[in-house]
């Protein structure tokens, strides 16, 4: 494989587990605050994002390049409320989507064409990964935290992954 497509896709694999790590962090900032819905949704993202790496990672050794295993950063644990929670959730979601559309490039250029059919999926997933949190931040940009409406919300954001 192109060594500079191989390297991206290898950092991929960091991304997507940072991701998950980043996720875990909100997830348990949730769970604290008792919002049980909410804990949930974030939990099934993070599960999610391991399912990812997961994918770059298969796809790699499938096509007989070597895992490296990069640093990862610790990730924010405080949080003012669930809103900003679910804005950084979506400000990093296109943060992917744009890592994603990267990859694709890199590639076309290439001409890699089992690399281009894998990224499809990505493609089509990054989809849903930016729209979920951003229908569930402009619902919470409509209610105060701790009202019945909140908690609805909260109730409903539970149902993901049941
Ligand atoms: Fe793996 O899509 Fe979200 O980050």
């Amino acid at each position: 494989m192109d060594k500079k497509l191989a390297k991206e896709l290898n950092q991929q694999i960091n991304e997507e587990i940072s991701s998950a790590y980043m996720y875990q962090a909100m997830a348990a900032w949730l769970e604290n605050k008792n919002y049980a819905g909410f804990t949930g949704w974030m939990k099934v993202q993070a599960k999610e994002e391991q399912a990812h790496a997961d994918k770059f990672y298969n796809f790699l050794l499938d096509r007989g390049e070597k895992i490296e295993f990069l640093a990862i950063a610790k990730p924010e644990n405080d949080f003012s409320s669930v809103q900003e929670i679910f804005e950084k959730t979506l400000k990093h979601e296109k943060y992917i989507t744009g890592r994603i559309n990267l990859l694709a490039d890199f590639a076309e250029k290439a001409k890699d064409n089992p690399t281009r059919v894998m990224l499809q999926w990505f493609i089509t997933e990054q989809v849903e990964e930016e729209k979920n949190p951003a229908v569930l931040l402009e619902k919470l940009k409509m209610i105060k935290e701790g009202t019945g409406g909140f908690f609805y919300l909260d109730k409903e954001a539970g149902k993901r992954g049941k």
